[in-house]
């Protein structure tokens, strides 16, 4: 006798924040492709366009199986026409062609070269490719002008371009933990960004500095990062002070910037004992970020990602629920009140979402 499987259909939810997505998967291929041609269209200004393919390659990493074939894409959102044409191309003939082409394409690399510079965007990075520019060495020999963060990324940029890993990022946590707690006892410093999505390695690593009793996290950064200095660890810092009010008018539109107290570092991590002759040292990026603790959950819930789990949850909320989330806070329009939260879980909750953990929201 013959044994049929049929395997079960797949069902995925419209938005990326009602969805449980781990950090591995099983359609590698298929979402790298269409995470190309987003990065593509981005570097081409076409943002619409990007986020299609964004949102494309997200419903893809939420899928519990490989993707059989082509006849099971009818059944998922977000799959426009031009999405399906390159999944049909890599499922049958293991590679797109588009996509070969905008990988080989001088375009393509120049951009992601340069957006890889910290400090640098894609409308600078634009600018540069139409005047010619195409590699580091062009932008000394031309006397491109350089902001000090751009002259800082540019000088550390082959150490920035080695991943930190966990280990790195959680040691780095403990020295700012030890720091802010002598400075302030009862500080508190939370690993956020992709570390706590469980991630193994990450392009930088993200704290949020507290303290459990309201506002006296208040002047703790200034000396914290006046310490790093004096220990000779800061190659390069620029400080935002906070610009959060209550009375202002809540916002999710102004993409993932919020207006907490912040520091954007590149550290001097000091690297375990090695040969001679061999530097004891790499830079590393290091996002310091200053938390009331009213608004904690909010913020780490912002800051922990992915970036495109966060923009699906201020989608929802607005969307759906007629509220407005950001790193600060949660606002019912109808209600016209702020809805608080001593947790993640109870954010979830608030926007009648099932709760997802961080290792599940690699959106
Ligand atoms: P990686 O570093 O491992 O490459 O990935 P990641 O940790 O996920 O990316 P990230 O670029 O470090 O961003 C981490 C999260 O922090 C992401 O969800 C977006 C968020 N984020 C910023 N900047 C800001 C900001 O200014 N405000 C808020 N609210 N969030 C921000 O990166
Ligand atoms: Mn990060
Ligand atoms: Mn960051």
């Amino acid at each position: 006798h013959v044994t049929v499987t049929v395997e079960p259909s797949l069902q995925v939810a419209p938005y990326a924040c009602q969805r449980r997505t781990p950090l591995d998967h099983p359609n590698p291929a298929l979402v790298m492709a269409l995470e190309t041609l987003a990065e593509a269209a981005l570097f081409a200004g076409e943002e619409a366009r990007g986020l299609a393919f964004t949102r494309a390659a997200s419903v893809l990493r939420c899928l519990p199986r490989a993707l059989q074939g082509t006849h099971e894409l009818s059944g998922l959102p977000c799959i426009g026409g031009h999405s399906h044409r390159v999944l049909q191309e890599v499922l049958e003939d293991g590679v797109c062609a588009e996509v070969e082409a905008v990988k080989q394409s001088e375009r393509y690399q120049t951009m992601k070269l340069f957006t890889q510079i910290f400090g640098v965007g894609v409308r600078t990075a634009d600018c540069w490719y139409r005047e010619g520019l195409r590699s580091l060495g062009d932008l000394q020999s031309h006397g491109t002008r350089l902001t000090r963060q751009q002259q800082a990324g540019v000088e550390c940029f082959e150490d920035l371009a080695v991943p930190v890993g966990r280990a790195e990022a959680e040691g780095l946590a403990c020295l700012v933990l030890d720091a802010a707690a002598r400075l302030l006892p009862s500080a508190s410093v939370t690993l956020a960004g992709g570390f706590r999505r469980g991630k193994p390695h990450g392009h930088d690593v993200d704290l949020l500095l507290s303290h459990p009793e309201e506002g006296r996290e208040v002047g703790l950064l200034g000396p914290l990062v006046a310490w790093l200095e004096e220990q000779g660890l800061l190659l390069y810092q620029h400080s935002q002070h906070s610009s959060y009010t209550t009375t202002a008018e809540p916002s999710s539109s102004c993409g993932p910037l919020d207006r907490f107290e912040r520091c954007f570092t590149i550290l001097r991590l000091v690297l375990p004992a090695t040969g001679t002759g061999v530097r004891a040292w790499r830079a590393v990026r290091l996002d310091l970020v200053v938390v009331p603790h009213s608004q904690l959950p909010f913020a780490l819930l912002g800051w922990t990602g992915s970036r495109h789990f966060e923009r699906e949850l201020r989608r929802f909320a607005r969307h759906e629920r007629e509220m407005v989330l950001n790193s600060h806070g949660l606002y019912n329009m109808r209600q016209g009140t702020f809805l608080p939260a001593s947790s993640e879980e109870e954010i979830f909750q608030h926007l009648g979402l099932d709760y997802i953990p961080p290792t599940l929201r690699n959106a």
